[in-house]
């Protein structure tokens, strides 16, 4: 595969206007609600029974699935069979204690000690309100995981589709361009934050491109994607390929809005020595994905880096949560 360089990377570049911050991130109020909600059985209280159980599924992510195995076998819609268990978050909740104590075993006998009791009620009243307990947060991130790599996992077919694909470019580049141009991958999976739907970013660097090369490339891409190239508000080329949608983006162009070249020229990846904020930007959209919710990659990525430059000893799965409520925040 004659792809050459360094393989750094940028969020998907297809329409991508650059890592703006808080104005980049606006005007998708409804999506953030949707989003809002379904993220709560990640790490919030929907599946910590109180007679809801079943809730957090409604959302459609799928992450409640485990809870009632969690119960061992108690009916979550039981909600007298709960209040009954002090394995069950609804025993503690009819006490007045909103999430079940840690050691809870050790409290059970002390059930009938006002002291204790309202000790309790203090301790679970101090807590967030997406609040779980260590068990539950482990086998959520555990399981979160294991959909992670899911979702980014590519047979080697598709891999093999992908290099083709690159190689076409690669050989209608030399013929438009000229021998110094180069295509380098770019993007998330140059990055490691893509999952196997995402764009293939191609970079084109040792040329200036003008909408006249542009045309002789999108001519030359035409003739082995045929009718399948475009050029797009931004003035870079999107392909539909053999495997999936590429986007060809030149490193200069003189077509370029100012804002845009310098996101290009920008690039760097922030994602290298971070992999706990690479596997949070694939969390996020494992769970985009889940709710039927198309969010721009470097969206993700920017809710994932300012999480991450706050929090930065977070793990991948609070970090999702956090970027999570920061895109959903910032939709407003
Ligand atoms: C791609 O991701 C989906 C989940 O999003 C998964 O079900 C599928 O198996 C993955 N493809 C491969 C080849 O692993
Ligand atoms: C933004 C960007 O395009 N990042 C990198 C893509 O790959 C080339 C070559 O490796 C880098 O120089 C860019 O910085």
């Amino acid at each position: 595969l004659a792809l050459t360089g360094v393989w750094l990377a940028l969020p998907s570049f297809c329409g991508w206007p650059g890592c703006l911050g808080t104005a980049a991130l606006s005007g998708q109020s409804r999506i953030a609600l949707r989003f809002r909600s379904g993220f709560g059985s990640m790490g919030g209280h929907s599946n910590e029974g109180s007679g809801s159980s079943g809730s957090s599924d409604s959302d459609g992510n799928g992450l409640g699935d485990e809870s009632d195995a969690y119960y061992d076998g108690y009916d979550g819609n039981n909600l007298r069979a709960n209040e009954g268990n002090p394995n069950h978050p609804s025993f503690w909740k009819k006490l007045g204690i909103d999430h079940r104590p840690d050691n809870w075993k050790a409290y059970v006998s002390f059930v009938d000690d006002p002291i204790v009791m309202s000790d309790l009620r203090r301790q679970a009243d101090e807590r967030p309100d997406d609040w779980v307990d260590p068990a539950t947060h482990k086998r959520r991130r555990g399981l979160l995981e294991f959909k992670i790599n899911q979702a980014a996992c590519r047979s080697k077919e598709e891999r093999k589709a992908a290099g083709r694909d690159a190689v076409k470019v690669v050989d209608a580049a030399k013929k438009a361009l000229g021998g110094q141009a180069m295509v380098l991958k770019n993007g998330s999976q140059a990055k490691k934050t893509d999952l196997n739907t995402s764009d293939l970013d191609l970079k084109i660097a040792g040329t200036q491109m003008t909408s006249q090369t542009r045309s002789l490339l999108q001519q030359e891409l035409q003739r082995t994607f045929s009718g399948k190239v475009e050029v797009t508000r931004k003035g870079i080329l999107r392909v539909q390929g053999e495997s999936g949608q590429l986007c060809i983006v030149p490193m200069r162009a003189d077509f370029y809005d100012e804002e845009f070249e310098a996101t290009i020229r920008l690039g760097k990846n922030d994602f290298e020595q971070k992999p706990e904020a690479r596997k949070a930007v694939r969390a996020v959209k494992v769970k985009l994905q889940e709710a039927g919710v198309d969010v721009k990659g470097y969206k993700v990525e920017c809710a994932v880096q300012k999480a991450e430059a706050e929090y930065p000893d977070d793990d991948f799965y609070d970090l999702a949560r956090r970027a999570m409520d920061l895109l959903g925040r910032e939709r407003k």
